[in-house]
């Protein structure tokens, strides 16, 4: 038996080569005005609606597909006597495929010269209807909505994969996008147009299906956040489809308040930053603030490995974020509910750790697998410039081979020294440049983020770290331009020093340390984050 397909859209973009490949598999096409004529101005064999349904297109096009032919033929259980003898009654073939985008509500509404009337008559009713429909009956009609989603759809027909997945899937984002396209409707007639105008541009700006292009990403899912990095920005989180349960877009949240997209942001640098101390096999804790690390330690449990975190930096953890790479006990959890914190992530929590920290009823609790990788090794990071993306290779923080490393002082680091540069060049990597850390072997003691020169950032290292500066060592994420860090190093105690090396004044700052009787090493790796 023939397969029919309805298609009815109106952003016609990508709708010929999708409705050729629908022929070619043998499905006959049913359209609508505007979109019959393009398809039959292409040669693509379609057969009208009103010639389908046996009634105009009437009344300037707001009643096309509202008709028991359309929905009888989308509803119909196919393995339900009663429907299938019904719809052989009143003449109504079965629709198998529903191809339908919106009449651009958001876009017109943004429109500097939008008039009441043009919003109103914007709102889109039939496709909305056929959509829902066709995805209540997915098991039998297949729903595209998203022209992101029409290779992929077509090449799962070529190859007879249309799953029961795939068809939940396609139906979820038409639930997903009707109901969010009625709520800009309300929001439009309820007069907070300024509110769905945001919505609206940052729609615009990030158009999931503009992204498979720039990115090679295709069936990407968004979820909406409360706003942005602030009220005032509308927001959305893409999650793409491959993602795992090792990531921040895949953890189960067990308890606790919607993340926000600061959360989110910063629950990714804590995960980060956390897995790249992988390779030290420890129980390890970090805690962040502003998607910098203020604590990290490392110890024999995790407990030991918290306080630790925790005594870096007391102050600054307050509404931070906690990831730790061991479950979360009693004991830890106990400690971790008398904090005010935003998240805490775990590879696992402990019934009894469950029991404590339900208390806090707003801390949200992430369980994330740290088994597997959290990148794949080809993973690209971007970010958004005026009139483009910046795409790159993530910074994965490899393994640190303290063997890769050129000893440039005449004295070398001892073995402690040596082990308290590895940690301290591991957390120098994610902290924002210009970064210096000031570090033991097993804790952080100072962290100088995000300064403008170098030296800046050195002082407030040292400045935090007081006391305990004495005897610790100093990591720089990239090399230095001249001496006075050095300088400003020796003079608070510092004994050892990593930096990736490669300033035309490197001779300078290696006087320097020889002066001071500090050890440094050049890793030749820089790690610049902004
Ligand atoms: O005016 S409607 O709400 N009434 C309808 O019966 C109807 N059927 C399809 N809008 C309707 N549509 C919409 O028309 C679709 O959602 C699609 O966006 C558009 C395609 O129209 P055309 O094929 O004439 O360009």
């Amino acid at each position: 038996m023939t397969k029919l397909a309805l298609v009815s859209v109106y952003d016609k973009e990508g709708i010929i080569p999708f409705c050729e490949g629908l022929v070619r598999l043998g499905y006959q096409i049913i359209s609508t005005g505007g979109t019959a004529k393009l398809l039959a101005e292409r040669g693509i064999a379609v057969k009208p609606i009103d010639e389908h349904t046996g009634f105009p297109e009437m009344l300037d096009g707001r009643v096309k597909t509202l008709h028991p032919k359309v929905h009888g033929g989308l509803l119909a259980r196919r393995d339900h006597q009663e429907h299938m003898r019904a719809v052989q009654v009143h003449g109504i073939e079965l629709i198998d495929l529903v191809v339908v985008n919106l009449y651009p509500f958001q876009e017109t509404i943004a429109r500097p010269d939008v008039t009441d009337e043009l919003a109103i008559e914007m709102i889109d009713i039939g496709g909305p209807a056929m959509l829902r429909s066709a995805a209540k009956n997915h098991e039998f009609v297949l729903p595209v909505i998203d022209p992101a989603d029409y290779d992929r759809v077509l090449i799962a027909l070529e190859q007879n994969q249309v799953t029961p997945v795939l068809r939940r899937e396609l139906a979820a984002k038409v639930f997903a996008a009707t109901s969010r396209y009625d709520a800009l409707v309300a929001d439009y007639l309820a007069g907070k147009t300024k509110a769905a105008e945001q919505e609206a541009k940052a729609q615009n700006g990030l158009q999931a299906r503009d992204w498979p292009g720039v990115l090679h990403i295709t069936g990407v899912s968004k979820m909406a956040l409360r706003y942005g990095e602030n009220p005032h920005q509308a927001a959305h989180f893409y999650m793409e489809p491959g993602a795992t349960t090792a990531t921040i877009a895949r953890a189960e949240q067990l308890q606790g308040k919607e993340l926000s997209y600061n959360n989110i942001q910063d629950a990714d640098a804590a995960l980060a930053m956390l897995r790249a101390f992988d390779d030290f096999e420890q129980p390890v804790a970090v805690a962040v603030k502003h998607m910098n690390p203020c604590g990290i330690g490392r110890g024999g449990t995790i407990v030991e490995a918290f306080d630790r975190a925790y005594e870096a930096d007391p102050v600054s953890i307050f509404g931070g974020i906690v990831a730790v790479n061991r479950p979360v006990d009693g004991a830890l959890a106990e400690k971790l509910a008398n904090l005010f914190l935003e998240i805490v992530i775990a590879p696992a929590f402990l019934d009894e750790a469950r029991a404590v920290l339900a208390k806090k009823k707003n801390l949200r609790l992430l369980l994330v697998d740290m088994q597997q990788p959290l990148w794949s090794s080809d993973a690209l990071t971007w970010k958004r410039v005026s009139g483009g993306f910046l795409v790159q290779a993530v910074d994965q923080a490899a393994s640190v081979q303290t063997a890769d490393w050129q000893v440039v002082t005449a004295r070398q680091p001892s073995a402690e020294e040596y082990e308290a540069l590895r940690f301290a060049w591991k957390t120098v990597q994610f902290v924002k440049s210009n970064a210096i850390v000031l570090t033991t072997a097993n804790m952080t003691l100072g962290v100088g983020a995000g300064q403008m020169n170098r030296v800046g950032a050195a002082e407030i290292a040292i400045a935090q770290a007081g006391a305990r500066a004495k005897g610790s060592v100093l990591a720089s994420d990239a090399f230095f331009p001249m001496r006075d860090t050095v300088d400003a190093a020796a003079k608070a105690g510092v004994t050892a020093i990593v930096q990736p090396g490669g300033s035309i004044r490197d001779g300078e700052s290696i006087d320097a340390a020889n002066a001071h009787g500090i050890a440094m090493v050049f890793t030749g790796e820089r790690h610049f984050l902004h």
